[in-house]
């Protein structure tokens, strides 16, 4: 019988389904183990990423099935957001209905993959089930101090008509539509993920994270210690808040660089509205995107305020620079600017002809002002210090920060470059904040009874330049919760990433509806033992995540410090070399293959192409060749199926065994050896993959099964039932089905991981002598326990000894176990 991969697929999908084997028990004998892939936004169809991705978390929670854990493989889907907004645009319908016709679409294409989800957990973010614990929480946030408005420059996407995080803008453009973001000051809700960055640089309580991810997270909180030094404007008692880590050249200060965002270059905006020069420089560098601001090749640029300020340690009267390459929202926000010990201040001075002073000599005294073609940054001797001449700048770091405390001019510090997260988006698809704003009472937190506030459905979603939900007065204006004055919700909406930064909590106790989630069962499955996604998200989602993690933690709702105990963050599928996408034109369309080779041969393709991390390049021949493998091992296991199973039969025998049988048992333990090593321990499925296909060979080296003596047979049908069983997590639908026609009534989740034994991992090898009439005339390698007939076939092949053995008659052959082979022959 041919291998019938749909008839067989869909058998294995209801059998699954119709015994819940994926839903996952809250209580079990057995240890839990939560395995999670990132949740999908419903865009309506898988692609070929999704179902790498999925592939991979399926393989984990199967093995780990197999292994004995009570294994939770949840999903959902991170349905709010400006995609949804879009598409409903685009197919002129109401995002609620899109998401939920694109979740049902999505979950029978999840299905026709054989992924073993918990579909009993299943959850949707923009359902208001799902939303309403978010509010609740952002109003915990709020209660703990930990949610702020304010007014500032925005990164602002006109294509989005929304403002975006730093994390969310890629380059200068908008991460998700690819737009240039310009700067627009805007009143905005912030989350203070900042009161966390110290315990956001502490990785110790991850098992296992590529080390790639931390550093690009320790990157992004940028911890720096310094100092701040409060400096004085001239004429008056206002301090101007500088930061530097470099506290050591204070005394080579020669101007000051402010940015033009600065309150107090905001000031002098207002106050010399016909300063044209002042003004056009100030509008043309806030428009320009920060990242390219600070970066070091940007030319600098900049105009002299006319104002002054007072440096605290020595009194000198330095020029106050508006400039484009100093950020607002770094430090204070104002630069202490030293020349030569700068390079950024450096080329300032250079172009602006500032004065520049040395202040740290090198160590053989040779700098020179005259001869600097670039700032000296290292350290060395102070100079032109006053009382700290002579001393090691590194010490004087110290020093000089502690008579800046000893002064009151300024103290010990420590900036991160991490923002704090502006959650506003001028959105209507999104959860919206739960505020009402009142006359008397000011910002009002809606009541938890009044929860969720639920986004109201008579929009008109449309490309709208304002948010669509500015124009539902019924539901923008209700009494105020405190006093009954009539009074205006908030109109913004949160950020998407707020909805994912809880979600896999949630997943533990889905339904609740008194509380996002109950703590004991919160305790039970956190955290995620493995987590699976895109690289993409190390300093989004994976960064929200941890910090909302930590604040459920403080709030006593969950006992661990982190939310993912390993993370693997899997490669793309690419094709001729390009990320597959739409917009490149290179997709292929996942059920394509799924109708005419199947989901097994689709799933084992994309995990034998390549390791989960690495990125897999599609190829129509590797289709083929995991079709054809797959096709192999059905022929293997159907042709030889009442050999198999008469041998799986067979009690204990002592027969002697063939070199290939033997050879055989070798193999079969080695392929569970190696493939248990690259399943867990390594995670390297295509190399397990790899060993089973291997393995597929050695057992078809076995021509005639149905010759083979009882204990010959008994090795033939064990390693013929196992490798169904390796194949498992790959290719689950074949695997069962193969397994149940060999007569196990288990399903595959419930038998355990294959097992070896040690003693059949090493191939015990003699060699022999073989002599012909007393004289060595050849040397056999054989197996130990090789048979005497076989032996003695083996000593009469020997080339060598059949030219000795020419016109001769063999008369009698002797064998010494272990040793000699000797064969006595003559006319
Ligand atoms: C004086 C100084 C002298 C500095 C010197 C450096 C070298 P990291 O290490 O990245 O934390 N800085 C401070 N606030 C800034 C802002 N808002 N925009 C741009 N630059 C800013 O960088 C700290 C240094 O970056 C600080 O130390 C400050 O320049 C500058 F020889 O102060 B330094
Ligand atoms: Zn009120």
């Amino acid at each position: 019988m041919e291998y019938r991969f749909s008839e067989i697929e869909k058998k294995w999908q209801n059998i699954w389904r119709e015994r819940g084997i994926f839903n996952a028990p809250d209580t079990s004998s057995k240890p839990k183990y939560y395995v999670l892939s990132m949740f999908p936004y419903p865009s309506g169809v898988l692609h070929i990423g999704h179902i790498s991705n999925y592939s991979i978390g399926d393989v984990i929670s199967r093995l780990k099935m197999m292994e004995g854990y009570n294994v939770m493989q949840p999903i959902g889907y991170d349905a709010f957001g400006m995609p949804a907004e879009n598409f409903a645009i685009e197919h002129n319908s109401h995002p609620r209905l899109t998401t939920e016709e694109n979740i049902a679409a999505m979950r029978i294409q999840f299905d026709s993959m054989g992924f073993g989800f918990d579909w009993s957990r299943e959850i949707s973010t923009c359902r208001p089930e799902y939303y309403r614990w978010g509010q609740y929480l952002f109003k915990k946030l709020y209660e703990k101090g930990l949610v702020y408005r304010k007014k500032g420059f925005q990164n602002w996407c006109e294509q989005c008509q929304t403002v975006l995080a730093n994390e969310q803008v890629v380059d200068g453009h908008c991460w998700r539509c690819g737009n240039i973001v310009e700067q627009k000051e805007l009143e905005q809700w912030y989350f203070k993920i900042t009161e966390y960055a110290e315990e956001l640089l502490d990785f110790s309580q991850v098992i296992d994270w590529p080390e790639r991810v931390i550093t690009m997270q320790k990157n992004w909180i940028g911890r720096s210690e310094g100092a701040k030094i409060d400096f004085i404007l001239e004429g008056t008692n206002a301090k101007i808040p500088i930061f530097t880590t470099r506290p050591d050249t204070i005394y080579g200060v020669t101007f000051m660089a402010l940015p033009p965002e600065h309150p107090l270059v905001q000031q002098w905006l207002r106050e010399e509205p016909d300063n044209k020069e002042l003004q056009d420089f100030c509008h043309k560098v806030i428009n320009e995107d920060k990242v390219m601001r600070s970066s070091e090749e940007t030319i600098k640029e900049g105009i002299f305020s006319g104002r002054y300020a007072i440096n605290p340690f020595n009194g000198d009267r330095i020029q106050i620079w508006i400039t484009n390459y100093v950020l607002m929202d770094y430090g204070m926000g104002a630069v202490m600017a030293v020349p030569v010990h700068d390079q950024r201040d450096f080329e300032f001075a250079k172009k602006y002809n500032i004065p520049i002073k040395i202040v740290i000599q090198k160590p053989d005294m040779s700098l020179k002002i005259e001869e600097m073609q670039e700032a000296y940054i290292e350290p060395g001797i102070m100079t032109n210090s006053d009382k700290f001449n002579g001393m090691d700048s590194e010490e004087a770091k110290m020093a000089i920060t502690d008579w800046a405390m000893e002064n009151g001019w300024g103290e010990k510090t420590v900036s991160y470059r991490l923002r704090d997260w502006c959650i506003s988006r001028q959105r209507y698809w999104g959860n919206p904040i739960p505020v009402i704003h009142c006359p008397h009472c000011g910002i009002v937190l809606v009541p938890d009874e009044d929860l969720p506030v639920k986004l109201p459905d008579n929009v008109q979603v449309g490309r709208t330049t304002k948010n669509p939900l500015l124009s539902v007065p019924e539901w923008i204006n209700v009494p105020c919760p405190k006093c009954g004055t009539p009074a205006k919700r908030e109109t913004d909406t949160m950020d998407t990433f707020v909805d994912s930064s809880w979600y896999y909590a949630r997943y533990t106790d889905p339904n609740n509806d008194r509380e996002p989630f109950s703590k004991e069962l919160a305790d039970y499955w956190l955290p995620v033992d493995q987590y699976i996604g895109g690289i993409e998200h190390a300093c989004m989602h994976l960064l929200y995540a941890r910090f909302f993690h930590k604040f459920m933690r403080d709030l006593g709702w969950v006992n661990c410090d982190e939310p993912f105990a390993r993370l693997l963050t899997q490669g793309m599928v690419t094709k001729d070399g390009a990320k597959m996408s739409k917009s490149k034109g290179n997709v292929v369309d996942p059920q394509y293959i799924i109708d005419r080779f199947g989901a097994d041969t689709l799933r084992t393709f994309l995990l034998f192409a390549s390791p989960p991390e690495k990125d897999v390049e599609w190829s129509d021949d590797g289709i083929m060749g995991a079709f054809r493998f797959l096709n192999r091992v059905w022929r293997l296991v159907e042709s030889n199926l009442e050999t198999i199973k008469l041998g799986l039969q067979t009690g204990e025998s002592s027969e002697p065994l063939s070199e290939e049988i033997y050879n055989l048992r070798y193999e079969t333990h080695y392929a569970i050896f190696r493939w248990r090593e690259d399943c867990l321990e390594r995670l390297q499925f295509n190399t397990a993959i790899a060993s089973c296909m291997e393995f597929l060979n050695a057992i078809a080296k076995i021509k005639e099964p149905d010759k083979l003596n009882s204990a010959e047979l008994k090795i033939y049908a064990f390693a013929c039932v196992t490798l169904p069983k390796m194949l498992y997590p790959f290719a689950p639908h074949i695997a069962e089905e193969l397994w149940q026609i060999l007569g196990n009534e288990k399903m595959l989740n419930e038998c355990g991981l294959p097992e070896y034994e040690e003693k059949y991992l090493t191939r015990n090898i003699v060699t022999y002598v073989v002599q012909v009439n007393g004289k060595i005339r050849g040397k056999l390698e054989v197996p130990i326990d090789i048979n005497t007939e076989d032996l003695k076939t083996k000593a009469l092949e020997i080339e060598n000894v059949q030219r000795f053995l020419q016109g001769l008659n063999i008369k009698k052959i002797i064998v010494v176990p272990g040793k000699m082979v000797s064969i006595a022959a003559g006319k």
